[in-house]
């Protein structure tokens, strides 16, 4: 089967459209490869002493490294990419807000086995999500090429609306394969998972999802980055990473403060903003202000 894949001038409507219809694309060389080998630099200590799975779904020969905020700066320029935030602002806008869910390196070695196939929305608790609302907007960039000897992702394309805990036979899966520098994206509800490592090389992906902004984050950004580091990063940055409120009310600090504010030590509050929507009959703020104390 021809896989869904796009030269790097995609845009991000053409991105939505391809994750909407397929469940995934693959955009080509998004970034070059010494971005990539840049990342494996920054990283390489990390991936030495992080554990391997403990687990048949984490793998028992695979490691995920994680806290890639804090540990590269070369990874912020991947998470902030503007045409994947703008492609992930508008697959999940059914939300108000939108956050950063998690960040690992996946390093799948030498004879490890296929993963099972999974959706990782089942992620929050198995929560039957209705076909139309989208938890996830999820990345794999290949930080090694991806082959199908190599264990490169395998997908089943239009999975997304199959509901949960479906079984999928390997005939029914494409496989992944891409270059370094090129990423795959898919949505939450899509099934796929590693596929066997038969080389005897370890295959890489740097692993960015993003979810609606009123979701509890897989990844805890607030402790896997320093304070003393987010002190050195951007507003947008630090919003993307949830120092902000969700859905107007979600995170708020103390007196109906804002957090961002809070945590660089400013007085601001908490005021509705202009996009008021009635529900039910009920006022519901969909963004807000911030007014000085
Ligand atoms: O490493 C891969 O190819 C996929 C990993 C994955 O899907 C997961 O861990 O949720
Ligand atoms: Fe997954």
């Amino acid at each position: 089967m021809e896989l869904v894949r796009f030269a790097n001038t995609v845009s991000s409507e053409e991105i939505i459209n391809a994750v909407k219809e397929h469940g995934y694309c693959i955009i080509d060389n998004l970034v070059d490869s010494e971005v990539m080998d840049k990342i494996a630099e920054e990283m390489a200590e990390f991936i030495d002493t992080s554990p391997y799975g403990c687990d048949r779904f984490l793998g028992h020969t695979t490691k995920r490294t994680g806290s890639l905020v804090a540990r590269s700066e070369t990874a912020r320029e991947l998470i902030a990419l503007p045409v994947i935030l703008d492609a992930a602002q508008k697959h999940l806008s059914k939300s108000s807000t939108f956050q950063l869910n998690l960040t690992q390196i996946i390093s799948v070695y030498p004879g490890s086995p296929a993963q099972v196939l999974h959706q990782d929305q089942l992620t929050w608790d198995f929560f039957n999500f209705p076909d139309e609302f989208e938890t996830q907007f999820n990345l794999l960039w290949a930080l090694t090429d991806y082959t199908e000897e190599n264990s490169a992702t395998r997908l089943v394309p239009k999975s997304m609306y199959a509901g949960t805990r479906q079984k999928f036979t390997p005939e029914q899966t494409v496989c992944a394969e891409m270059k370094k520098g090129s990423v795959l994206i898919y949505t939450g509800k899509i099934y796929h998972g590693a596929g066997e490592n038969k080389t005897d090389k370890v295959r890489q992906s740097i692993n960015i999802t993003y979810s609606a902004g009123w979701l509890r984050q897989e990844e805890n950004q607030y402790l896997a980055t320093p304070p003393e580091i987010a002190a050195t990063l951007s507003d947008d940055m630090l919003k993307l990473m949830g120092y902000q409120c969700a859905c107007f009310a979600l995170g708020y600090v103390r007196d109906f403060e804002d957090p961002l504010n809070v945590f660089r030590n400013k007085q601001k509050r908490i005021v509705p903003g202009l996009n008021i929507v009635k529900e039910n009959g009920h006022d519901i703020a969909k963004s807000y202000a911030l007014e000085e104390i």
